[in-house]
């Protein structure tokens, strides 16, 4: 029987972290891929040997050759340029773009069968080009956006209240940009939506907040963005695909009509199981949620449509 593989594309911030939780939850054997040399062989190293203090027997090689990832069952994408202070998420397309078509390239010929998350920014344009270059089915490739932008929802929502996030659920649809669609109507504490348990004037603080978290991060850190926050989503992505979980995550997904939207990739909720993105999940939108949502999905169609593939 042959163990699990999954490959990290990228070894920089969020790949270290990618590769550190992977092989401290034994999700799968851990090859960590990057173009600098020394990088991932380092990284990998470290967290080799610092695994049997977390008892894990999981295991985790650098390299510089793709040949390294061949046949992994998961493949999780951080290879780009990170933001700086005042850069948006849209600056990095022309950049990344041409990494991500030369990382389409390599993950097609290696590992053909694999589920892949894509965490590159922009988001929603580098899913729809690693789609694209790659020719995988569409449902077997998606994006981590909407999982870390819920994540930040939700602690927003469980410091206001005082509760446990476990008590706390989120959605966020949409781009992964300031045109993220919190749906707050279809949020809860214990059960109960926060429209009823927050003042709006502080929900619409909180929303604002989980619009603008990303950039909040860049501007403390100043020298690139948010990492293990993002690393943890991803992971989850990659969880429930491994053990056939079926969460509902919102997550960038290939949409075929849901929402209004056909042949685009976009925040939605998304079921992962064993078949990949196996369903999208369509909650009835008001006038206004939808309107929110097409304004989204606007931005996200002009960023792909720069993109001449
Ligand atoms: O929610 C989200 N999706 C976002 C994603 C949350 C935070 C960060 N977001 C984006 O993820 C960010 O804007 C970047 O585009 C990626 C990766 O962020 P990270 O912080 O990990 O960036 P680093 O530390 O610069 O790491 C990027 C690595 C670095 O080691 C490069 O050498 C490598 O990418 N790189 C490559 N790897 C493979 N192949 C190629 N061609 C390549 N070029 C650079």
């Amino acid at each position: 029987m042959t163990r699990t593989k999954i490959a990290l594309i990228g070894a920089g911030n969020i790949g270290g972290v990618l590769a550190q939780q992977c092989a401290q939850r034994e999700l799968g054997d851990v090859v960590l891929f990057d173009v600098v040399s020394g990088v991932p062989q380092g990284k990998a190293l470290d967290i080799q040997e610092g695994l049997p203090v977390v008892n894990s027997d999981a295991r985790v090689t650098g390299t510089n050759d793709y040949k390294d990832i061949q046949n992994a069952s998961v493949v999780i994408i951080t290879a780009g340029l990170a933001r700086k202070p005042g850069m948006s998420r849209d600056d990095l397309l022309n950049k990344n773009l041409e990494i991500m078509k030369d990382v389409a390239t390599n993950v097609k010929q290696w590992a053909p069968k694999a589920f892949v998350v894509i965490v590159s920014n922009p988001l929603d344009a580098m899913v729809y080009a690693f789609q694209k270059v790659s020719g995988f089915e569409t449902n077997k490739v998606c994006g981590m956006a909407g999982v870390l932008d819920s994540a930040r929802f939700r602690f927003f929502v469980a410091q206001e209240l005082n509760v446990s996030i476990k008590e706390v659920t989120a959605y966020v649809l949409g781009g992964h940009g300031d045109t993220m669609v919190p749906l707050a109507r279809y949020s809860t504490v214990g059960g109960v939506p926060v429209t009823e348990l927050i003042a709006t004037d502080k929900l619409n603080n909180i929303i604002e907040r989980t619009k603008k978290a990303g950039g909040e991060i860049v501007d403390l850190l100043k020298t690139g963005s948010a990492f293990v926050s993002p690393a943890l989503s991803a992971v989850a992505m990659a969880e429930s695909y491994l053990k056939d979980q079926k969460q509902i995550l919102p997550c960038a997904a290939y949409l075929n009509g849901e929402y209004g939207i056909r042949g685009y990739y976009v925040g939605a909720p998304a079921v992962i199981g064993a078949g990949g993105i196996e369903k999208i999940m369509e909650f009835k939108l008001n006038a206004d949620e939808k309107r929110l949502m097409d304004e989204s999905f606007q931005h996200v169609k002009t960023l792909i449509d720069q993109i001449k593939l």
